[in-house]
């Protein structure tokens, strides 16, 4: 299932929130920085220990002061106009979910990766996104995985919108 809200990630209740992290997976503006303040410093402390994050994939921990259980740090691609940027972030959605499924979460919530300091079209990314999840969620019924996509912004919402009527 799939739902949609306008708001603060830090703020849901949810197994897993994904962070929009950089490779070195040590924290910075954005979404990034607004989990780690909402965690606290413990969360930097087990980010630490993972060793950085190659694009498009993921690593998780536990989420802290976070009302979520979890953090699911994955690294977007810096858009570069180039092919392989949706194919990276498709991989973002995908490995963050079976991510989840591993670790037998039923509920995860994602920032729109890669649309704010990494310069991703927000169109492009929504559309990106959506087939991504919809795609793991067919193909993963038994995983009973309730996906919330979080727009912070207002044009980012309606984007969703959008996605999830089509
Ligand atoms: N809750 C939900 N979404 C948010 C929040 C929030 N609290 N804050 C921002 N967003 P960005 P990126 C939205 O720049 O483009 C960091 O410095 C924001 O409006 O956070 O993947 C990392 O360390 C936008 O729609 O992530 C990396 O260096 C979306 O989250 C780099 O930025 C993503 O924007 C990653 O860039």
């Amino acid at each position: 299932m799939i739902k949609i809200i306008q708001g603060d990630i830090t703020k849901l209740v949810v197994d897993a929130i994904v962070n929009a992290a950089n490779n070195s997976l040590l924290g910075g503006l954005g979404v990034d920085g607004a989990i780690h303040q909402a965690a606290g410093p413990d969360l930097l402390q087990e980010c630490r220990e993972l060793h950085g994050c190659e694009t498009g994939q993921a690593k998780i921990t536990r989420g802290y002061r976070l009302p979520a259980k979890h953090v699911i740090h994955t690294v977007g691609p810096v858009y570069s106009g180039s092919s392989t940027d949706s194919q990276l972030l498709r991989a973002c959605y995908l490995n963050s979910l079976s991510l989840a499924k591993q670790n037998n979460l039923h509920s995860i919530a994602f920032p729109a990766i890669s649309t704010g300091a990494y310069g991703f079209p927000a169109k492009r990314a929504a559309e990106i996104a959506f087939a991504a999840v919809k795609d793991w969620l067919k193909q993963n019924p038994s995983a009973k995985m309730e996906v919330t996509m979080c727009a912070f912004d207002n044009a980012t919402f309606q984007l969703y919108q959008k996605e999830l009527a089509k």
